[in-house]
């Protein structure tokens, strides 16, 4: 007898075993994926639906852990997938099916694509995206493309070196930052969003927490919102972007730039950014904007410490298990620096390291300042994954 340990942090392996043995690509897929071990934890469930699931597992042959009003259960994604069938569930445990459905479906069949004003964007490969911030106060670049004009020189920059996206942001989020009023953030980002545009390079977002701004980008040619306040800042930016049918990029964040440092609080970091988050996307979804417009991001930096950005980034499935296309804006970042004592102006090769870790984790969009560092890692990150992920 061989045995032989196969690597099981992804179905690759799997899949690429029974390949490798003559099962065509898609049964090759789709057994792997159904092999593949899950841990779900599920949590405000009554003492019944708990009681439940340990009846469960025990037949099941799955491992199931309790507490009060949670349980948490890891068994392949085939022996999970009753549970979420309706017709197969065990009694008493119909209230757990929507969700493990839901849950189910986005792990077995995860975003492709996004949809954002004018075009789709493929997520088979890693999408970088470049930050272009027309602000004298950003933390890592603030006041170096100032003008309209070193702004374009930068975005043609970042095109050459492989942005699929550019982000033009008008007012810094640094902690402590000070508001700019809507017409001083319109004066700067509408002339370099237009100028963008014309010159065919982009497609463009805009980095602004406001409606009015998000309004006079959209006209001035902007494909995508991305609002690091998650929609809280200004409830009026969701019905605007649902209204344009621009992409929406929405980050999650607590409080405000002035007040998230103290907000960084939390017993299980990823569990309550995807909660969070999902409360956001539900918002939005209410408020019109359509479901493949949406991308999520845990926002890093944002109302997290060190420690906490390292859990969530290891983390990050997490909030892939949302089943929206996840995006991460490590760039230059604080915690960063705090794991290689390099200061903001050299932390690119620590933020291609995230950016990689980030894809392995499902994450498909990065948001970063210099693109020719990061599009090295992703691309040898993206060559480990050969699979319709
Ligand atoms: N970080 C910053 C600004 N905008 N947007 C998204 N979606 N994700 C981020 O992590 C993010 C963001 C802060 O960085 P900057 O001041 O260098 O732009």
């Amino acid at each position: 007898m061989k045995l032989t340990a196969l690597a099981a942090h992804t179905p690759e392996a799997v899949r690429a075993a029974l390949a490798a043995r003559g099962w065509d690509a898609q049964p090759a897929w789709f057994a792997a994926t159904g092999v593949q071990s899950l841990v779900v934890l599920l949590e405000d469930i009554t003492a019944a639906e708990r009681e439940g699931l340990v009846r469960w597992g025990a037949k099941a042959g799955t491992d199931v852990l309790t507490g009060e009003g949670w349980a948490l259960v890891g068994a392949a994604a085939s022996r999970l997938a009753p549970l979420a069938r309706p017709d197969r569930v065990p009694p008493g445990l119909e209230g757990l099916s929507g969700e493990l459905g839901r849950f189910l479906a986005a792990y077995a069949d995860p975003p492709r694509r996004w949809e954002i004003a004018g075009r789709t964007v493929a997520l088979d490969h890693p999408v970088i995206i470049g930050v272009v911030n027309v602000t004298p106060d950003s933390f890592s670049d603030g006041g170096r493309f100032a003008t309209t004009d070193r702004a374009i020189a930068q975005a043609e920059r970042l095109v050459a070196d492989g942005c699929e996206l550019l982000d033009v942001g008008g007012e810094s989020t640094r902690p402590g930052a000070a508001p700019v009023p809507v017409e001083e953030e319109v004066r700067r980002v509408a002339p370099v969003i237009e100028q963008l545009a014309h010159r065919g390079l982009g497609p463009v977002s805009v980095d602004t927490r406001k409606a009015a701004v998000a309004r006079a980008a959209i006209a001035a040619g902007a494909a995508v919102v991305n609002d690091v306040s998650g929609l809280a800042f200004d409830p009026g930016l969701a019905r605007v972007a649902a209204a344009a049918g621009v992409g929406v990029v929405v980050m999650h964040m607590r409080g405000s730039p002035e007040t998230m440092d103290s907000l960084a609080v939390y017993r299980h970091v990823a569990a309550e950014v995807a909660a969070e988050l999902r409360a956001v996307v539900d918002g939005a979804e209410a408020c019109g904007v359509a479901r493949e417009r949406l991308v999520v991001d845990p926002g890093f930096g944002f109302a997290k410490t060190a420690e906490q950005n390292f859990r969530l980034l290891d983390e990050l499935a997490t909030v892939a298990g949302l089943g929206y296309p996840v995006a991460v804006g490590p760039s230059r970042k604080r915690f960063l620096g705090a794991a290689t004592g390099r200061p903001v102006e050299d932390r690119d090769r620590a933020t291609a390291v995230a950016c990689a870790l980030a894809w392995q984790r499902g994450a498909r969009l990065f948001r970063v300042h210099d693109a020719a560092l990061a599009r090295e890692a992703l691309r040898v990150a993206a060559a480990t994954t050969t699979s319709p992920t």
